[in-house]
């Protein structure tokens, strides 16, 4: 069935009129958005349908991915290409005479995740969906996102993302898949007539989780898959026990905003509440669509994989424990065995920090019947491990201790299969942060490293660069990533480098009438970009980034005639709100742009552009834009990294240190192709072991470090009196916590590297093609392949 444009504008009128009864000549974008969406939903309709009732009647094995967060950016332009049908969609709007780019950013950004885990759970949906694999999301509906960010004199300011004011075109409401979740009260347990322990509840308090569904669409390939986001309501029966404002609020409150913290744990009861909502609701619903097949509880694994997102959602244990043993009358064994074949766990953090435990007490007061049954679990991993193992191991690995239910060791003694996102952080896992459990289990562990979907970050985001590839090798690589490789056969066409020079100056041109347009600052495209995107956080190091900016100004300004590449350093960061010292540094950062860039003296030289509110849209019209990729985190603290990968296929080249996947980025492109540096995991390692790293002595032995680092103090930067003394205390007197003195001798110098190479435009431009080349294997497509084919143990139903 082909669209045509003709048929499109007569659909999309008649949509139109009847959502709004008004000449469609006179509306705004947001109205022309809405009714394109609901266009959209109707068009998708059949596919959704006849995908759900084609897992339904082949009782195929689907997986449900629990995660706390997703990003999934904006999908008008996505489903429109998903469905095959973007061209169509922007010429009929063109003979219409709108502006189909208008029109899709009229379209809100959901902002439902903090940075890389939700965004990783968005780019899985797609891949899931493209690959024809039966899968479903599992989240929460949050009805307010991650803060919007507004900087005000250089400080982040966070504003509510009321991300729903306009309505949402692509969910649906599922009142009639409604169910209830259990909080608080008392769970006896006494026996029942055949002579089991059953909870007997008194004074709960139960709330309505209602599913918001939206269609994950396949790429061309006729399937939609469902990802369901759970709302939080008071149950119609129970109004009449909700007497004030304040008790319904509490209700709404569970559902109400995202923690805007990605690096540090707090016990806070909402949040436990939260991830008990969503994983109760989700498990519930799953259980009763197992029931509609009519199948033993044996086979229960065969129909279900749940995959736990990092920690928040491994009450999913207890929780089907629960259902199985109370309701179903499953035997504790029979149960387990159920359960444990269900679960799978990815680790994202190695962070002490972000490991997520939370006080007995808490656990218990929440949800008393899930503490118990967590109180069984591990008491019989005691019992069934003493045995085996040394009394120190054993205890080292319980779930409860020290008064606290630690998260990870449920989902690890829960679950078949737990993994690491990238080569380097899955050692890690094994051999450090985890070792006693990589002993315990040692054919749970595996690795999955980390993917992106090349139809959002190259089709969708570079268009231009997407012709030219298109062009050169066709267009498979969008269902077959390896194909991007037949892109190196061009290395040496002079003319295809020329080209790929104009897309990327293209998109830098972009880029810079946004910077203009929206910061007023005046970019020259021809200098070079540079790029660093992600959650600010003291691990990834954006203040070494910052001190090679102060090095190049205070360069310049001993010798404003000094001949030196010009260059744009481009940052988007989010601070989470309570993290003081992350703020300080986008204060410096914010402090430093205002500096530079208005010095006469520097001129084009340097130029710093700190984004507002970064978020995945801005990403797209950065990250083609970029010439160099910031992944300069401390070796061994960044799990994976996704930016890296973004950048990597649009062609910028990467200045990195071995962390991560950037150490798979190396292998595929080759150490020739990519700006190495700095400390690796094992001399970091080293320093932790034998506490001898002095950073102070760094600083008294380097006079060119010390003349950077005395700019935060002696008034060099202005009005920054506070932030400069915290920072410059924090990196001398503290002794430097993520290696920053240590590791900036060799940035700088591969950055003299980056302006040499860079005076060779073709050296140059080979090396980006090369890297673009290489990206295939992080394509996520990849990654959920081994997910389906290694954890999962799900088949792709594509038509044959
Ligand atoms: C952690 C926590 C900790 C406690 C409470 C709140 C909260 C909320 C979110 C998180 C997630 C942090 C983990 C995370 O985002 N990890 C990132 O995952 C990416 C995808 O695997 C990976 O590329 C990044 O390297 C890793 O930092």
């Amino acid at each position: 069935m082909v669209l045509t444009t003709k048929e499109f504008r007569e659909d999309f009128s008649k949509t139109f009129e009847g959502l709004y009864a008004f000449d469609l000549s006179e509306a705004s974008p947001i109205q022309y958005y809405t009714a394109l969406g609901n266009y959209l939903k109707v068009y998708s309709a059949d596919n959704w349908s006849h995908t759900n009732q084609a897992y339904l009647e082949h009782q195929v094995k689907q997986v449900y991915y629990f995660s706390m967060e997703f990003l999934p950016g904006r999908m008008l332009k996505s489903n429109l290409l998903n469905l095959g049908i973007l061209d169509t969609v922007r010429d009929g709007l063109r003979e219409m005479g709108l502006d189909f780019e208008v029109i899709a950013r009229a379209e809100v950004d959901p902002a439902l995740g903090n940075g890389g885990l939700g965004r990783l759970a968005s780019c899985f949906m797609d891949s899931i969906a493209s690959l024809g694999i039966p899968g479903n999301g599992n989240g929460i509906r949050y009805r307010y996102g991650l803060f919007q960010q507004k900087f005000v004199d250089g400080y982040q300011v966070e504003l509510p993302e009321n991300w729903l004011r306009d309505g949402n075109v692509w969910e649906v409401r599922k009142e009639n898949k409604a169910v209830m979740v259990r909080f608080g009260g008392q769970a006896i347990l006494s026996e029942d007539p055949d002579g089991r322990l059953k909870p007997i509840y008194s004074q709960t308090q139960n709330i309505l989780a209602v599913p918001y569904d939206t269609g994950m669409i396949g790429y061309q390939n006729e399937v939609v898959n469902n990802l369901r986001l759970w709302s939080a309501e008071i149950p119609p029966e129970e109004e009449i026990h909700y007497h004030t404002i304040a008790d319904r609020e509490k209700v709404n409150q569970i559902t109400e905003v995202l923690y805007p913290d990605d690096s540090n744990y707090e016990g806070q009861i909402l949040r436990l509440r939260q991830e008990y909502f969503f994983t109760s609701a989700g498990v519930q619903s799953i259980v009763r669509y197992y029931k509609q097949m009519v199948l033993t509880w044996q086979h229960f694994p065969d129909k279900v994989a749940i995959h736990i997102n990092d920690t928040h959602p491994a009450l999913c244990i207890p929780e089907l424990m629960r259902i199985l043993l109370d309701e179903e009358g499953l035997s504790w064994e029979q149960a387990w065995e159920i359960t444990q074949k269900t679960m799978s766990y990815t680790n994202h953090t190695i962070l002490q920090e972000a490991m997520e435990k939370w006080p007995v007490r808490m656990v218990q007061e929440l949800v008393p019947r899930i503490y118990q049954i967590i109180e069984e679990i591990n008491q019989r991993h005691i019992d069934k491990k003493l045995p085996l193992y040394t009394p120190e191991l054993t205890y080292r690995t319980t779930i409860i201790a020290d008064g606290n239910v630690k998260m990870a060791h449920l989902a690890i003694i829960g679950s078949h299969s737990v993994n690491g996102v990238a080569k380097l952080h899955t050692e890690i896992l094994m051999h450090e942060v985890l070792r006693d459990f990589y002993q315990m289990y040692p054919a749970k562990f595996n690795n999955k490293t980390n993917g992106i979907t090349q139809r959002r970050w190259l089709h969708l985001a570079n268009e231009g660069l997407t012709k030219l590839i298109d062009n050169k090798i066709g267009t498979a690589w969008k269902t077959n990533p390896s194909e991007l490789k037949l892109f190196k056969s061009f290395a040496n066409n002079e003319d295809t480098l020329a080209q790929l020079a104009e897309i990327k100056l293209e998109n830098k041109k972009q880029f810079a009438a946004y910077a203009e347009k929206e910061m007023g600052i005046e970019l020259d495209p021809t200098a070079l970009f540079d790029v660093q995107i992600k959650r600010l956080h003291a691990y990834k190091r954006q203040l070494l980034n910052a001190l090679h900016i102060l090095d190049r100004y205070l360069k310049i300004k001993d010798d404003p005639d000094l001949d030196i590449q010009p260059r744009v350093f481009i940052f988007g960061a989010k601070a989470a709100p309570s993290y003081v010292y992350a703020k300080q540094i986008i204060k410096l950062i914010n402090t430093i742009a205002d500096m530079v860039n208005n010095d006469p003296a520097i001129g084009n030289k340097i130029k710093v552009v700190f984004v507002e509110n970064y978020g995945v849209s801005l990403a797209e019209l950065i990250i083609p834009a970029a010439e160099v990729s910031e992944q300069i985190s401390l070796a061994g603290k960044e799990a994976s990294g996704t930016s890296n990968m973004k950048l990597m296929l649009n062609g910028a080249l990467t200045v990195a240190t071995l962390d991560g996947a950037n150490v798979e980025i190396r292998d595929f492109v080759g150490e020739d192709n990519i700006f190495l540096f700095g400390l690796n995991d094992q001399e970091v390692y080293a320093f932790y072991e034998n506490g001898t790293y002095h950073s102070r002595d760094i600083y008294d032995s380097n006079p060119r470090l010390q003349r950077v680092l005395n700019t935060f103090i002696d008034g060099t930067i202005p009005g920054i009196e506070t932030e400069g003394r915290v920072i410059f205390d924090s990196l001398v007197q503290y002794n430097d916590e993520y290696f920053v003195l240590k590791d900036f001798e060799s940035y700088v110098e591969v950055q003299e590297k980056v302006d040499q190479l860079y005076q060779d435009p073709m050296a140059w431009n080979q090396k980006s093609l090369l890297n673009i080349a290489s990206s295939g294997p992080f394509s996520a497509d990849f990654t959920i392949k081994r997910y389906a084919e290694e954890i999962w143990k799900t088949d792709s139903q594509l038509p044959a």
